[in-house]
């Protein structure tokens, strides 16, 4: 019989939590024949990555997977029948759901996906028990990771020979600039895609851009810093089919994409500005330089993460491109006594050759670490 999945996600802000679920989602059911059932609280940012998702409805199918409206009222007799339950980012369980889990038997197996982090404390917290304090059920903790003793990460079959036939091809990637209405890059030139959060380096970036001596054209979806973008162009936003240029940089806005056509765009751009979770997880599958903005922590509890990121990332690195890669990660998330955007852009360019021959070399290292849906898949067989 087919196993049964029920994936629970609560949306907190912006994509990524929509959007880490719905790959896995996509990946258990596609790949590894499963029933899934996916229940979201707030549709609305899946409909965004996802064309065909109807955020209107409680209940619809798509892609195989039965999504589901995840109400406060979350009273029996809701179905408590899956085989595993997947609580991401430890978003809860509804509590009737959890008592009609303790009837089944065998109990459901339970795991807790964290946020992706590349601390080395996750290697010791990754799939360990944690039994619930009042019921006769077990949570067991996947932390994706970076390292073999981590839950690794999403990476769909066929991803990376994907990427490599659109990256070898002239024509994919000219066919894919014209969907866009964006001309295909001219020689010389640096493409840089933008996703970001609102913060004062853009504007010095944008700038550095405009009077620096290469020329640069920047991919914008539509509604990402959209505040910033207006103010620098004084209400002059570029929009689809009409980019702006001023000295060296020229802006292109493009729709926010699906998330299939997204990973294109990354592996379309020379350089990837990128953020949060997911977005930063596919521009290292993407195998292009890239710069990451970390989600903002209160109490500054990113930089941990960033700056073991960054070790991680750069250990390979000779000195000069690993200090290029600390100095724009480090500028581009306003860390305190970091250089200027314009000067960590022109080390970060002047490096680009070798932090692209790394790119290539890193995600390959990555492919090389347990792939997350087939390890939560193993393990729930091996518990079941
Ligand atoms: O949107 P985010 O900032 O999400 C964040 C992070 O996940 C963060 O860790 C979490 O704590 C917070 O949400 C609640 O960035 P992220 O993770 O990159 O997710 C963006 C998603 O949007 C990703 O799945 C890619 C997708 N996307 C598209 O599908 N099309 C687009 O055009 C763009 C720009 C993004």
């Amino acid at each position: 019989m087919t196993a049964r999945w029920d994936i629970f996600c609560k949306v907190v802000d912006n994509f990524g939590d929509a959007g880490v679920a719905w790959r896995l989602a996509r990946q258990l059911s596609q790949e590894h024949s499963l029933a899934v059932r996916l229940w979201i609280d707030d549709p609305r940012s899946l409909a965004r990555m996802s064309p065909g998702v109807d955020a209107s409805q409680d209940r619809q199918f798509h892609a195989g997977i039965e999504l589901r409206r995840w109400r406060e009222t979350f009273a029996e007799p809701e179905p408590a029948d899956a085989d595993v339950v997947v609580e991401a980012f430890g978003c809860g369980l509804p509590e009737a759901y959890v008592n009609a889990m303790t009837r089944r038997s065998p109990a459901p197996v339970w795991f807790v996906l964290e946020y992706l982090s590349a601390e080395s404390w996750i290697g010791g917290g990754h799939g360990l028990p944690s039994p619930h304090p009042r019921l006769p059920l077990t949570r067991r903790f996947w932390f994706p990771g970076f390292t073999p003793a981590s839950g690794g990460l999403l990476r769909e079959r066929g991803l990376l020979e994907s990427r490599d036939a659109f990256q070898r091809g002239a024509r994919a990637r000219a066919d894919f600039w014209s969907s866009l209405s964006v001309p295909d890059s001219a020689a010389g030139e640096c493409r840089v895609s933008l996703f970001c959060y609102p913060h004062p380096a853009l504007p010095a970036l944008l700038d550095a851009w405009a009077d620096g001596d290469d020329a640069v054209s920047c991919v914008v979806p539509d509604g990402v810093a959209t505040g910033a973008l207006d103010a620098w162009t004084g209400g002059n936003v570029p929009h689809a089919g009409r980019p702006l240029s001023r000295g060296r940089l020229t802006l292109h806005a493009i729709p926010f994409l699906s998330q299939e056509t997204y990973d294109r765009l990354l592996w379309a751009c020379d350089v990837n500005f990128v953020r949060g979770e997911d977005s930063f997880v596919r521009a290292q599958w993407a195998a292009r330089p890239f710069v990451w903005h970390i989600y903002p922590q209160a109490n500054e509890a990113h930089r941990r993460k960033l700056d073991a990121f960054v070790n991680r990332y750069a250990a390979a690195l000779e000195p000069p491109e690993a200090t290029a890669v600390r100095r724009i990660f480090r500028a581009w998330n306003g860390v305190a006594g970091a250089e200027g955007m314009d000067d960590a852009w022109r080390s970060f360019a002047a490096a680009r050759p070798a932090i692209a021959q790394h790119a290539a070399a890193w995600s390959r290292q990555l492919a090389a670490l347990p792939e997350l849906a087939s390890g939560l898949v193993k393990a729930s067989l091996d518990r079941i």
